[in-house]
């Protein structure tokens, strides 16, 4: 039973919890956490201050939230199977931050991902402040939509980089992995891997893992991996003393213990085999979806869809991201406008929408549902011109989400 308002925050969350069962939500970096994830969000844990690791903390009091970020740690390194594991990062951009001062002196040169290519704001964008301390070199994908190997490592033999970064936000490949370590290997780069968006894929077998291979993996925890807002570093041991001390002291100061208590309910939920299930059908769902788009005209970016997400070109349906955002916003479904590669539009008003199924398929939706999703986004986009249209779509898309509860083991 929900409290009664007693304030006007209780009311905006309540407003924003009615949001989110009302409508289809398809950011595919957005989920929905489970009562226990929340329980410990809101918990007493909230009150700690913990500067330090579990055994060498600055502060008394300690005890029990040793307890707590040890079991989120030993969590961490039995679902990745990863050898060191650091859970304190707040989240993925000072969490990517503290692997490139870890591993970096200022100045030297990364290869990372063009952002219009798939990659992330982080992975050395220029408006960045990490553009700033150092040489972000950028690769980009074919004209069939795989990355392109041969420019990355045509690029890496030319420049030398310290590092060579992979990983993505709208890209909808996997990754070579196996590849990129050994073009890192014959010019004596480190590698790291940012899997933010589809580390559930990874721990499940679903898609390629770069843990056993790689130098530095970095993941949020509320992604596809269904914890509370927050980030992972997991990397080879002899790289596990500079990372801690780049998170603490280098660049954080108290760890959130809330949530870290929440990610370690949400990483003991991804060891049950339920998740493994859960993972697979997102990716049904995701080439349910793709099929449904793509018979109705609909441009897919990349060649097709092997993970979460897909992005799609508006360009032949005569219309920019932006307005298929509104569109879609009006009639009950979300969704967030997106470059697509070189994109020719500004990014405030781009060409394309980015769409993922991790939140839907944690609703119960599957393959029948995913038809229908397609044919409210085509319905939505065709009429977006006629709000009458849009708001019929909304009250069907509330009928048809109803029977879905936000979270379902
Ligand atoms: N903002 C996240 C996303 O939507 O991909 C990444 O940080």
């Amino acid at each position: 039973m929900l409290r009664p308002m007693t304030n006007p925050i209780q009311q905006l969350l309540k407003e924003e919890e009615l949001r989110q069962r009302n409508g289809l939500e398809l950011i595919p970096s957005e989920n929905f956490v489970s009562d226990d994830v929340l329980q410990a969000l809101g918990s007493v844990a909230t009150n700690k201050y913990a500067e330090g690791y579990p055994g060498r903390r600055y502060y008394g009091g300690c005890s029990v939230v040793d307890q707590i970020e040890q079991l989120a740690i030993d969590r961490a390194k039995a679902l990745f199977g990863a050898e060191h594991v650091n859970v304190q990062p707040l989240s993925g951009a000072p969490a990517n931050l503290a692997i490139y001062s870890a591993l970096l002196e200022p100045g030297d040169t990364v290869l990372g991902m063009d952002l219009s290519h798939g990659g992330h704001l982080t992975h050395g964008h220029p408006v960045t402040f990490s553009a700033k301390m150092w040489n972000f070199i950028r690769y980009k994908t074919t004209q069939t939509g795989e990355i392109d190997y041969n420019e990355l490592e045509q690029l890496a033999t030319e420049h030398h980089p310290k590092l060579i970064l992979v990983g993505y936000s709208s890209y909808s490949r996997d990754i070579d992995y196996a590849r990129i370590q050994q073009i890192a290997d014959r010019i004596g780069a480190l590698t790291m891997a940012d899997i933010s968006h589809y580390a559930a894929m990874v721990t499940t077998g679903l898609l390629n893992n770069p843990i056993p291979l790689f130098d530095v993996v970095m993941t949020t925890t509320h992604k596809t991996l269904r914890g509370p807002r927050g980030a992972m570093i997991l990397c080879k041991e002899k790289h596990a003393a500079t990372i801690d001390k780049a998170v603490f002291p280098g660049l954080q100061g108290g760890p959130h213990m809330n949530n870290i208590a929440g990610i370690a309910v949400a990483l003991e939920e991804a060891l049950h085999t339920s998740f493994t299930t859960y993972a697979e059908q997102i990716l049904k769902n995701a080439k349910t979806l793709e099929a449904g788009l793509a018979q109705r005209g609909y441009t897919i970016c990349f060649g097709h869809t092997e993970n979460h997400l897909l992005l799609l070109d508006l360009t032949n349906k005569g219309l920019s991201g932006k307005e298929a955002q509104l569109a879609l916003d009006a009639a009950g479904i979300t969704v967030n406008k997106n470059v697509i590669p070189d994109d020719p539009r500004s990014p405030m008003d781009p060409s394309g929408i980015r769409l993922g199924t991790p939140a839907l398929t944690t609703r119960g939706m599957k393959e029948p549902e995913m038809k229908r999703v397609a044919d409210f986004i085509d319905r939505a986009i065709t009429h977006r011109e006629d709000s009458d249209e849009l708001t019929a779509i909304k009250q069907e898309v509330l009928q048809f989400a109803s029977p879905f509860p936000l979270w379902d083991r």
